[in-house]
């Protein structure tokens, strides 16, 4: 049995309106065998979870803060922090004990040895999970411990069928502009894409499932949001592989189209 500890539980409403996705869980019929069951000292729930996992001190408390507009995971400013897997609970209309779960697990690479442990506790939840958010950050460059971890968690069709790699703080990527508020450059919009480019072909996933964001100031968050929640309904229609692929990146492009036609309108006034 897997240790956890629940700090949050809410109904789905309230998760509903903090992100303005997930919706699709009130009209959807959701498989039995699509929830994972977990018993959390005898009190046993079937869920639907989206876990969170990479290295130590990449943000993934500060991410899931920020996702539940609340303060409930833990986070540090300069020691590894999360020590077992936390959760946010979010009650589904489907059944009395049905959730959405959001999954806060410890950061890899703090020593070898707790490394093995994790690791075991990542493969188990990996096979458990309905979509897996796989953190990096933009401004890194060593991604030796990432891709050993990619090596021994992600067959190909996972990575290619519900995996999201979310680049946190791009609000580092050089070169920064400690003058201004924050707001990304061109030149950084570029590093960025090339950064995206680069982890897409040596960790062998799409570019498009690969989110920019900055867990701090909230930067990215819809597009993130975006791309788990249409992960997760693809997974609940059964809808994957290559095809489902293509059909997203379609999607985030269309999304990111407007986005910009947005913007542009909102500069002219
Ligand atoms: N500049 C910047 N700092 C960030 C960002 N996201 C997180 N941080 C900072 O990174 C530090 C570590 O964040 P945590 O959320 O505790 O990291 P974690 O991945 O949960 O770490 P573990 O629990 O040890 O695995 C904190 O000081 C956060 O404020 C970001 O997007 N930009
Ligand atoms: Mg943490």
């Amino acid at each position: 049995m897997v240790c956890r500890k629940i700090l949050f539980e809410s109904a789905l409403d309230e998760l509903v309106s903090a992100t303005n996705s997930f919706d699709f869980f009130e009209f959807e019929d959701i498989p039995n065998s699509l929830l994972s069951e977990q018993n959390d000292s005898g009190d046993i729930s079937k869920e639907i979870s989206v876990i969170f996992i990479g290295k130590t001190g990449y943000g993934k408390s500060t991410l899931l803060n920020k996702i539940i507009n609340q303060h409930f995971f833990a986070t540090s400013d300069v020691a590894s922090c999360t020590k077992t897997m936390q959760v946010a609970k979010f009650k589904l209309p489907k059944g009395d004990n049905c959730y959405f779960t959001l999954c806060d697990l410890p950061g890899i690479g703090e020593n070898v040895q707790v490394d093995k442990e994790y690791l075991k506790l990542y493969a188990k939840m990996v096979s458990q999970a309905t979509v897996v958010v796989y953190l990096l950050r933009a401004d890194q460059r060593d991604f030796a411990i990432d891709e050993r971890a990619f090596e021994l968690l992600f067959s190909e069709d996972l990575k290619h069928e519900r995996l999201i790699i979310a680049l946190n703080c791009v609000d580092k990527v050089e070169p920064i502009n400690r003058e201004i508020e924050f707001e990304l450059t061109e030149k950084q919009k570029n590093n960025i894409e090339l950064k995206k480019q680069d982890i897409a072909s040596s960790f062998g996933v799409e570019s498009c499932m690969i989110r920019e964001i900055c867990s701090t100031n909230g930067y990215g968050l819809s597009m993130l949001l975006f791309a788990i929640h249409i992960n997760v309904q693809a997974v609940i229609t059964k809808k994957q592989g290559e095809e489902f692929s293509k059909e997203m990146e379609a999607t985030m492009r269309e999304l990111k189209d407007m986005e910009e036609e947005l913007l542009g309108i909102l500069d002219e006034f």
